[in-house]
């Protein structure tokens, strides 16, 4: 008998999904995966019946009922606490930079949708100002991490990959998909990342899902 579920969407497209499953591996928990595909209108009825905000990741754990990524990512640091950095300075740059992330860099997430099926593609008509201050923020969170934490590992904080790494993990996607090419400590830093066995998984999941789950909204981006 499982502990409970995770909910999450479409592996190739679902950032979120993304962020709370690692979460979720990383803590260990023992819960079994529903896999609900995304509807092409952004509002997919079977997630709606069983997250209370309708949208993915979605947990219930020994009958606690968690959603919103940063909450999950919380109570799974709750579970195994070493998944933020033990030290307070970090910890604190740690949730901060994670929090950044949940609440922001809209340009960025707007024009270059996560799909990990796309490599190294270029957005056809370029960036935007807003995406490139996105992406520059982005390239200086990882660079003052890896410099001020990271350096006994190839993660933020260090050798272990940890919840901020999991918050960003769908970035550094996106990075590799739309050929984007931030400095070199952070070239580095997303080569560490997508070498991760467990986004290796999450890569190599999203490759076997049917092709009729694909959508055009996402593919066609030129
Ligand atoms: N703020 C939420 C965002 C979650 C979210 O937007 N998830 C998307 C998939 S990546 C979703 O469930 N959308 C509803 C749908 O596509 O039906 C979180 O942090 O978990």
């Amino acid at each position: 008998m499982r502990d409970g579920m995770l909910v999450i969407g479409t592996r190739r497209y679902s950032s979120w999904s993304l962020r709370g499953w690692l979460a979720v591996r990383l803590a260990g928990l023992d819960v079994r995966e529903q896999l609900i595909p995304l509807a092409d209108n952004g509002q997919t009825a079977a997630i709606a019946t069983l997250s209370p905000n309708g949208k993915v990741p979605y947990l219930e754990h020994n009958g606690i009922a968690v959603w919103e990524s940063l909450a999950l990512c919380e109570y799974c640091a709750e579970q195994a606490p070493g998944l933020w950095p033990a030290d307070a300075r970090a910890r604190a740059y740690a949730r901060s930079i994670a929090s950044e992330m949940h609440a922001g860099f809209r340009a960025l997430r707007q024009a270059m949708p996560m799909n990990t099926g796309r490599d190294n593609r270029p957005l056809a008509g370029g960036t935007t100002p807003d995406i490139d201050a996105d992406i520059t923020r982005i390239d200086a969170i990882w660079t003052e991490a890896r410099l001020d934490f990271g350096k006994g590992g190839d993660f933020l904080f260090g050798a272990e990959f940890g919840m901020a790494d999991a918050m960003f993990a769908p970035i550094v996607s996106r990075f590799l998909s739309y050929g984007v090419s931030p400095s070199a400590p952070a070239q580095a830093y997303m080569a560490a990342v997508r070498a991760h066995p467990l986004v290796a998984q999450w890569y190599a999941q999203a490759a076997d899902e049917p092709v009729a789950w694909q959508q055009s909204r996402f593919e066609d981006i030129a």
